[in-house]
């Protein structure tokens, strides 16, 4: 449906590295709707709820020290199959098996430093939408565009 959404962050490095207005670019000019955006920088609590299905992986404390080490840009992007989209648009979770013209594949090199975060199935984009943003939030308006992007 054209109303799918997917979580999309970009992570501290990104932030750090002045990649945010490149990775919110690509999904304006992809076509998507943006829903939310926010820069925070979270508890440790609340990263280790996000990664939770990734507990007791043996990268899981080094992960959640990168991912406290700056604010992270937090955002919600809408429209047709925007989390599979959304996935393909950042890349492989290893960078160097990025192809290029993904996110990671063009800015990143190492998987833990790969930038950016992306919902792996609408059921958990759900889930992080929720976990990052409150109902209020998530706007609500109609955007023109769309009537040019869809058929
Ligand atoms: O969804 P995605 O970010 O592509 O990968 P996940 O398997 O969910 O892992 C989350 C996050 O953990 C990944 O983006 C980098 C880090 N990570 C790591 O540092 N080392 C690994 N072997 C796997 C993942
Ligand atoms: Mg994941």
């Amino acid at each position: 449906s054209t109303t799918e959404r997917t979580f999309i962050a970009v992570k501290p490095d990104g932030v750090q590295r002045g990649l945010v207005g490149e990775i919110i670019a690509r999904f304006e000019k992809r076509g998507y709707k943006l829903i939310a955006l926010k820069l925070v920088s979270p508890t440790k609590d609340h990263l280790e709820t996000h990664y939770e299905d990734l507990k007791g992986k043996p990268f899981f404390p080094s992960l959640i020290s990168y991912m406290l080490s700056g604010p992270i840009a937090a955002m919600v992007w809408e429209g047709l199959d925007a989390v599979k989209t959304g996935r393909a648009m950042l890349g492989a979770t290893n960078p160097l098996a990025s192809a290029i013209g993904t996110i990671r594949g063009d800015y990143a090199i190492q998987t833990g430093r790969n930038i950016c975060h992306g919902s792996d199935s609408v059921e958990s984009a759900n889930k992080e939408i929720s976990h990052w943003f409150t109902e209020n939030e998530l706007n609500k308006y109609n955007n023109p565009l769309q009537s040019l992007i869809y058929e």
